[in-house]
C-alpha cells in the first residue's frame, strides 16, 4: 500500500475514478481516454483481477501517456465488485484524494457525467447517485429482462429497507472522502451488487447526505456482463439481512469506523495547491 503523500502546501488530490475490471480489452483504453480527455483533472485508478483476456496489459501500455493520472492496482484471481471497491476506497484514502468515484468499463455510465456528481457533492451531498428511476434518469437499450431485474430490485430495496433511494443497485456514485473514512470497510460484507445497496445503507445509516442525479444508462456495447445467478441471490438475501440487523442489532455501530479521526487539511472546503503557503 503507497504512503499517504499529501503534506500541507502540496497538492491536494482531488478528484480519483475507480473502475474495477474484468475482461475489459475492448473498453478500457476508450474510457481511459474519455475520462482523462474531460479535461477536468480526474484521476483514475483501475482495479484488475487478473483478466485472462490482458485487460491490464493495456492499462500499463497508457501509464508513459498518463504519468501521475492512471494508476493500477491488479488483484489475483475474479474476487467481485464489492471487495475490489474496497481495495480501491483503501487506496485512495490513503493517497488522500477528497472525492472517490465508482464508475463502470464498459460506458454504460457516460464519463461526461461524472462533473454532475462532483458537482453535487461540492455543493453539499455527501454521496451522490448517478440514478436511472427519478425524473430525467433513462435506461438505453437494456434487455427487458435485465430492466425488470434492476427495477424490481430497487422496487424490493425500498419496500424491505426503507431507504428513501430510488436506484440502490446503482453503480455511478461520487463520495466525499469523509463518508468512507466514516464507515468501517471491513464491516462491508457484500461483493457483489449487494455491495452497492449496502454501501448507500451504511452511508444513510450513518446520517451522510445521498443525493441522486439522473443519468441515462447505456447497455454495454463492447465485451460481456458479469452479472450471475449468484450475485442476484447474494442481493436477495442481503437485503434481508442488512434490514435484520438494522431492526435488532445495532447496525449503525457496526458500520461506523471508530477508529476515525478527522485529518484537519481535509476539515476545510478549499484545495491548497503547490506553492500557494
Ligand atoms: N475487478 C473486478 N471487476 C469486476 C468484477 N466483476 C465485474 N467487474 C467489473 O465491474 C463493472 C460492472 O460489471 P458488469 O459486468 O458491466 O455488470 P452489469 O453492468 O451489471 O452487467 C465492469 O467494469 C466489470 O468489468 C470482479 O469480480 N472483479
Ligand atoms: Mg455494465
Amino acid at each position: 500500500m503507497p504512503k499517504f503523500e499529501n503534506k500541507p502546501g502540496s497538492i491536494i488530490l482531488e478528484k480519483i475514478v475507480i473502475i474495477p475490471t474484468f475482461n475489459e480489452k475492448e473498453n478500457i483504453e476508450k474510457i481511459i481516454h474519455a475520462v482523462i480527455n474531460l479535461n477536468l483533472g480526474y484521476h483514475i485508478l483501475i482495479i484488475d483481477d487478473s483478466s485472462p483476456d490482458g485487460t491490464a496489459q493495456l492499462v500499463k501500455s497508457l501509464f508513459s501517456t498518463f504519468p501521475g493520472q492512471l494508476f493500477l492496482e491488479e488483484r489475483h484471481g475474479k474476487q467481485g465488485l464489492g471487495t475490489a471497491y474496497i481495495h480501491g476506497f483503501r487506496w485512495a484514502l490513503e493517497k488522500g484524494y477528497r472525492y472517490i468515484f465508482e464508475m463502470d468499463a464498459d460506458f454504460s455510465h457516460n464519463p461526461s457525467d461524472l462533473e454532475r456528481l462532483y458537482q453535487a457533492c461540492a455543493s453539499g451531498a455527501d454521496v451522490a447517485v448517478g440514478s436511472r428511476y427519478i425524473k430525467g434518469g433513462a435506461v438505453a437499450n437494456w434487455p427487458a429482462n435485465r430492466i425488470l431485474l434492476s427495477k424490481g430490485a430497487s422496487l424490493y430495496t425500498r419496500i424491505i429497507t426503507w431507504m428513501p433511494i430510488k436506484d440502490p443497485t446503482a453503480g455511478f456514485v461520487c463520495y466525499r472522502r469523509e463518508v468512507l473514512e466514516n464507515i468501517n470497510l471491513d464491516n462491508i460484507s457484500f461483493v457483489g451488487y449487494a455491495f452497492q445497496i449496502e454501501m448507500k445503507f451504511a452511508a444513510w445509516k450513518l446520517g451522510f447526505k445521498v443525493k441522486e442525479v439522473p443519468i441515462t444508462f447505456i447497455d454495454r456495447q463492447e465485451g460481456v456482463s458479469k452479472m450471475n445467478k449468484g450475485i442476484i441471490k447474494e442481493g436477495v438475501w442481503g437485503v434481508l439481512e442488512l434490514r435484520w440487523q438494522s431492526m435488532f442489532k445495532n447496525y449503525r455501530n457496526r458500520v461506523i469506523n471508530k477508529s476515525y479521526n478527522p485529518t484537519p487539511m481535509f476539515a476545510h472546503k478549499t484545495s491548497i495547491l503547490e506553492g500557494e503557503n
